[in-house]
């Protein structure tokens, strides 16, 4: 797929979910290298695809890390580094796909049998532990936010309950309601952007089920790969919160509409983390920084 075809396709959510825009991305390089693209045109490539959602770490963690591997292969000598550096790049592609296997294991040692479970929109990496818990035996009830204005939570829905999972859906506004009346125990909910400090950049309405967790006394577990985190974090600061066309909510004359895409959830309501490297605490996330970001603190 061409590079302005991915970006488009990102931008309009045809292709969505954090995960997946990073591996579209990263396999649009991937063509542009087998084209034989310059150091130049990858760098240009990767403006385009960076600039197509602002709210998701892994779209640029995953364009810097092909360009990262460009400047250490040089990618202008074709005959011999573009081998290595094609190499590298589907490898960096393949781990980035299986990351979600080792989640899903980890994630599914969450979930008891007889479980009441919460989330909201649609993350791939929640929905693949919730299947994962399911082909294990385990018996739970999902509730499934329905996600406002996009109604990504019906994909989970659809989703889970293909695959032989106990869903229903509700509207956002009724999170609270459910969890203190049909026995919630714990919300999983996936993530766009981790900052150093354990705060957690997640679809809207996700800090107001993380809040209600904390007051309803049930756990709030993230699920999110390590290429998510914000590496410079700690000097760089804030991630762009995407707001998105009003008529996405309402198209009403003389109607204004606010549309944030995204917002933070707060690490004091993160109850623990599954990342492929481990279950781990939000007061962790920056030591594992330190350690799966080598490359680019440098
Ligand atoms: C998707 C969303 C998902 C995260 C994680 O928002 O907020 O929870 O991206 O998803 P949108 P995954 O629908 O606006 O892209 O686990 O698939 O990476």
């Amino acid at each position: 797929m061409q590079v302005e075809e991915t970006a488009a396709k990102i931008s309009s959510m045809q292709i969505r979910g954090a995960l997946h825009i990073a591996v579209a991305a990263a396999k649009a390089l991937e063509q542009l290298i087998v084209d034989g693209a310059t150091y130049e045109e990858l760098v240009e490539a990767g403006d385009i695809l960076r600039d197509a959602r602002p709210s998701a770490m892994s779209l640029p963690n995953a364009i810097n890390y092909i360009l990262h591997l460009a400047q250490m292969h040089s990618v202008d000598d074709p005959i011999v580094a573009r081998p290595l550096l094609l190499g590298d790049v589907a490898n960096f592609i393949i781990q980035l796909e299986s990351t979600i296997g080792r989640i899903s294991e980890l994630g599914a040692s969450l979930i008891e049998d007889g479980d009441v479970l919460l989330t909201i929109c649609n993350s791939t990496t929640v929905v693949e532990v919730m299947k994962k818990a399911n082909s294990q035996g385990k018996r739970f009830k999902v509730y499934a936010c329905e996600t406002r204005p996009r109604f990504q939570g019906h994909i989970t829905a659809k989703e889970l309950v293909d695959a032989g999972v106990d869903v229903a859906l509700i509207v956002d506004s009724a999170a609270y309601h459910t969890m203190l009346h049909k026995g919630v125990r714990k919300a999983f909910v996936g993530a766009d952007t981790v900052y150093s400090n354990g705060d957690v950049i997640n679809k809207i309405g996700t800090s107001q089920v993380a809040v209600s967790a904390k007051h309803a006394g049930i756990e709030f577990i993230v699920c999110t790969e390590t290429l998510k985190f914000f590496p410079h974090s700690m000097e760089s600061g804030e991630v762009v919160i995407e707001e998105r066309d009003g008529k996405e909510v309402a198209d009403i004359p003389r109607v204004g509409v606010f549309n944030p895409a995204f917002d933070v959830t707060k690490a004091e309501y993160i109850s623990r983390m599954v990342t492929e490297e481990g279950i781990i605490s939000a007061q962790e996330v920056n030591a594992l920084i330190q350690k799966k970001f080598a490359w680019a603190l440098k």
